[in-house]
């Protein structure tokens, strides 16, 4: 199994010897004294519609900057709120064309943009960020955590799947349960399997549709809990880290988080160290959230990082100084950052997924905007899916558990 990474979790005795770092392109021409301002109209371009690029497009709207959206379909959350709406799949070039025209920059809200778009626009002299470079790293799930574990990250033992064969070897290795991923585009615990045992190995390859579908195979890391950490990078390298927050899954998708996440400060100070080393590993430009995993021994695992801003740092919006959207917006125009700090004691954020098939309608809305101290967002999507992402509520308190008690009660009134 020449391919298995065997390695028991490095941990600690990793830390302080990343190696490979990528230097960014330090294209900054808008932080220095002589060009700090932008001339209007003033357009971001951004590869994909949905509510990650719909709530860029708020922060851009406060600095005067509008967008242009780009989606495959027509009507999009972003779209119904931006300057320019174009439609088109990632390597419809000609539309490509009229995205970035005249924009100061393009960046992307989902990572399943193909690297070769990107690569089309830096080839076409426009200005794109996180570059091709940051996503070919990280697109391929398995490719990343081989990185980040070479980069010197405390990563899990994983290992690529070609046969059933791959499987029960990692199992005789590793010890079952394992867990069965996508390499690409899964997100949200979509694409993912637990196997038990070998027997589990066929249904699961059909579920996931092996092999049309890559897969990577992963040793079951036990843990107590998730954690999270957004990170801006701007082009000159500039970091800003925010709080580490608790998340809380249901079904696989992020239900609630809490920042800052309680807990042994050391814990915490190394999820951030992990998180920061990371972006810095991949030469990232614009915000990042990378997901990790605390063992029942204290020890925190890198689970991954989406080059975008991510859901749990939306509570940021209201929850600290300068929102993940506008620190990516800064980041990928070549402005400088803001700060990160949290504006209370404490925030919770708790998603308000789809409850039914349909026409989307905002049902119990009175009754949410009726909390105080609620904030409420609603992303504006047409049709609701059962577990659609359709909003979130965040609010801050004294305590996590007085803002947990106020973002619930939003929350449970809102039926989307
Ligand atoms: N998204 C992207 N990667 C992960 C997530 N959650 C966001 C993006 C994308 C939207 O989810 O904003 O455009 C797609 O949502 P949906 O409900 O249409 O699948």
């Amino acid at each position: 199994m020449s391919d298995l990474l065997t390695t028991p979790f490095p941990g600690e005795k990793r830390r302080g010897s990343w190696r490979g770092i990528v230097k960014a392109q330090d294209n900054n021409e808008m932080t220095g004294e002589a060009g700090s301002g932008l001339t209007y109209p003033a357009l971001l371009g951004v590869l994909g519609g949905g509510q990650l690029a719909r709530m860029t497009g708020e922060a851009a709207s406060r600095l005067g900057v509008e967008l242009a959206v780009m989606e495959k379909e027509p009507g999009s959350p972003a779209a119904r709120i931006a300057a320019r709406e174009v439609v088109g799949g990632w390597l419809d070039f000609d539309q490509l064309a009229a995205l970035a025209e005249g924009t100061l920059a393009v960046t992307l809200e989902n990572e399943f943009v193909d690297v070769a778009t990107l690569e089309w626009l830096e080839a076409h002299g426009f200005v794109v960020y996180p570059t091709a470079r940051t996503l070919a790293l990280v697109q391929d799930k398995y490719e990343q955590k081989r990185f980040m574990r070479e980069a010197g990250a405390p990563v899990v033992d994983c290992a690529p799947v070609a046969s059933v064969e791959d499987v029960e070897r990692a199992g005789a290795a590793w010890g079952w349960p394992l867990a069965l991923k996508g390499r690409h585009g899964s997100y949200d615990g979509y694409g993912n399997a637990t196997l038990r045992g070998p027997s589990d190995i066929a249904p699961a390859f059909a579920r996931l549709g092996f092999p049309a579908r890559a897969l990577y195979v992963e040793r079951w890391a036990p843990f107590t809990r998730e954690l999270a950490v957004m990170v801006a990078r701007g082009r000159d390298g500039a970091i800003a880290v925010y709080p580490v927050v608790e998340t809380v899954q249901r079904d696989h998708i992020c239900h609630i988080v809490r920042a800052p996440a309680p807990g042994n400060a050391a814990v915490i100070e190394r999820a951030a160290s992990i998180a920061q080393r990371a972006v810095e590993a991949i030469g990232g430009v614009g915000v990042f959230g990378i997901e990790l995993f605390e063992s029942p021994d204290g020890e925190v695992l890198y689970n991954e990082i989406a080059p975008r801003p991510h859901n749990s740092g939306h509570y940021t919006i209201e929850g600290c100084v300068t929102s993940q959207f506008e620190n990516h917006v800064r980041a990928v125009l070549g402005l400088p950052l803001g700060a990160t700090t949290m504006t209370a004691p404490a925030v919770v954020m708790v998603n308000t997924l789809g409850v039914r098939n349909g026409p989307a309608e905002a049902r119990g809305m009175a009754r949410a905007l009726a909390v105080p101290g609620a904030h409420v967002h609603v992303y504006g999507k047409l049709a609701s899916r059962l577990g659609r992402k359709m909003g979130h509520v965040t609010a801050l308190g004294a305590t996590i558990e007085e803002a947990e008690a106020t973002a619930r009660a939003a929350a449970d009134a809102l039926d989307l």
